[in-house]
């Protein structure tokens, strides 16, 4: 690394967010630099070295850091890292993908961020804004970086991106036009200093909007009347509670969740979609999830004819409450996208009782005290596995009857062995995957997989 040159953005993290950006930027005339710390992303140094994009894989630089014009940082890295403090110390200018990706974006965003949700109904607004002939893009969080739209010469008229955050920590400019926030509950507390920081975070995606843009946010989000009493924004809502507090006059519009159907109003009008054929979406957050995605369909251009059509049509995502198979009267379900204990509540209630619950992973700052309410009423037993089991023991151990485990496969067998016909074996771990796993997705693999195996047993 020459001393004297300053003008070169450096890419910190060559996960699929890092790689994407470093393509981008490149293809847009930038001086680009890329580094990591894992020494076996080796693949994608090859990509950025072909490009003819220099490299650092396997250690970090602070002089790269200190010399670079712009840093973009990946966001699952920890902002506290201490080169990115002594570059910030130095005034470099450190940024993330959504600033870089609104610096060059033309086509409207609607965003959606929350605790719990994002993916369902992030996909949920793809398939009801595609429904009804609008042609999008779908990115952020979900998967595919934003930035790849921007590399992309399809023709879309809207961006619908999946927005968390870690990303917004980032932002500086961002402005999506539909700004959903979906719920906020306690999760990545080993990254923020406590519930209040990420709260926050989360509120954040209303931070740049105007009056011309669209907030539809869930009234039971912490703060409501205080902070839309603050932003610019149109502001939408939309409850499962039956009294609302909230005075109408602060509403554009808004959806209330019924016994059997959500009821839409926007303005004059109102709309009706009946929940009663929705077998596939269980549970009151999907009804939430439901509400939010129509409510930005519709202020996106969507009709409720191409809405209902893409509903008919929705299945539930991969490790969302998805039922695995009955094995001897005994029902598995895959929740492994459940890593926090607010998601792990809300499966819980989706039974009556005798489940046989597998917790465990590693550790976002979580309190899992906040689970024994609903263990008490409706768990027979918890497997515990991961780095996380003895801490489980730990704080659930009077609550419960605990088994603790080290592999999925002893897991399931020690569910299997313990539940009666009529029984629940639920996977939702509380616990992000990464101490065992790739991701969640990974591990509710695995888990489908011993499952499969007891049937051959
Ligand atoms: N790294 C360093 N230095 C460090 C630490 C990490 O170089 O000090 C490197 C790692 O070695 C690794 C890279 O950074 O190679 C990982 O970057 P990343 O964690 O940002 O992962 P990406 O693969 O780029 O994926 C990210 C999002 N990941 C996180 O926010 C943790 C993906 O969301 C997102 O799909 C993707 O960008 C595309 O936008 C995943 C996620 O878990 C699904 N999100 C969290 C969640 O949903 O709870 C927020």
């Amino acid at each position: 690394m020459e001393e004297s040159r300053q003008s070169y953005y450096l890419v910190v993290g060559l996960g699929s967010s890092g790689l994407s950006m470093a393509r981008f930027l490149h293809a847009k005339g930038k001086q680009v630099v890329a580094t990591d710390i894992d020494g076996s992303r080796t693949k994608a140094e090859k990509i950025l070295n072909q490009l003819g994009i220099e490299t650092q894989i396997g250690f970090h630089d602070q002089k790269t850091f200190d010399l670079a014009h712009t840093i973009v940082v990946s966001p699952g890295i920890a902002l506290d890292m201490i080169y990115l403090k002594t570059a910030a110390e130095k005034g470099i200018t450190i940024t993330g993908e959504l600033d870089i990706f609104s610096r060059y974006n033309k086509t409207p965003v609607i965003a959606i961020t929350g605790t719990n949700g994002k993916t369902t109904t992030t996909t949920m607004i793809r398939d009801m804004l595609e429904a009804c002939g609008v042609r999008t893009f779908m990115g952020g969080n979900i998967g595919t970086p934003l930035v790849e739209h921007l590399m992309d010469d399809q023709k879309v008229d809207m961006i619908v991106a999946e927005i968390s955050s870690f990303q917004l920590d980032l932002a500086s400019n961002f402005t999506p036009q539909i700004a959903l926030l979906l719920n906020v509950a306690e999760d990545h507390l080993d990254r923020y200093k406590g519930f209040d920081k990420y709260l926050e975070s989360k509120w954040k995606i209303l931070k740049n909007q105007t009056s011309h843009d669209i907030a539809i946010i869930n009234q039971s989000v912490a703060e409501f009347e205080t902070r839309i009493a603050k932003v610019s924004s149109q502001i939408f809502s939309f409850s499962s509670l039956s009294d609302s507090k909230i005075p109408q006059d602060k509403l554009q519009g808004s959806a209330r969740i019924c016994d059997d159907h959500i009821l839409i109003q926007i303005k004059d009008s109102l709309h009706n979609i009946s929940t009663k054929t929705l077998g596939q979406l269980p549970g009151i957050h999907n009804r939430e999830n439901i509400a939010a995605a129509a409510l930005a369909s519709l202020m996106a251009g969507g009709n409720m004819e191409g809405i209902i059509k893409a509903l008919a049509n929705f299945k539930n995502l991969a490790h969302r409450m998805a039922f695995v198979r009955k094995v001897n009267g005994i029902c598995f379900y895959d929740d492994s996208k459940a890593t926090n204990t607010n998601a792990v509540v809300r499966a819980l209630e989706s039974f009556q009782k005798d489940i046989i619950l597998i917790l465990g992973g590693r550790e976002k700052g979580t309190d899992f005290s906040l689970l024994a309410c609903q263990i008490k009423k409706r768990v027979k037993l918890i497997i515990a596995m991961g780095e996380a089991k003895h801490h489980i023991q730990d704080t659930l151990g009077k609550t419960c009857r605990i088994l603790p485990v080290n592999s999925m496969k002893k897991a399931v067998i020690k569910a299997y062995e313990d539940a009666c016909p009529g029984d629940v074996v639920l996977l939702s771990p509380a616990c992000a995957s990464f101490d065992m796993y790739a991701n969640y997705g990974t591990r509710g693999d695995d888990f489908i997989a011993r499952v499969k195996e007891l049937e051959n047993e």
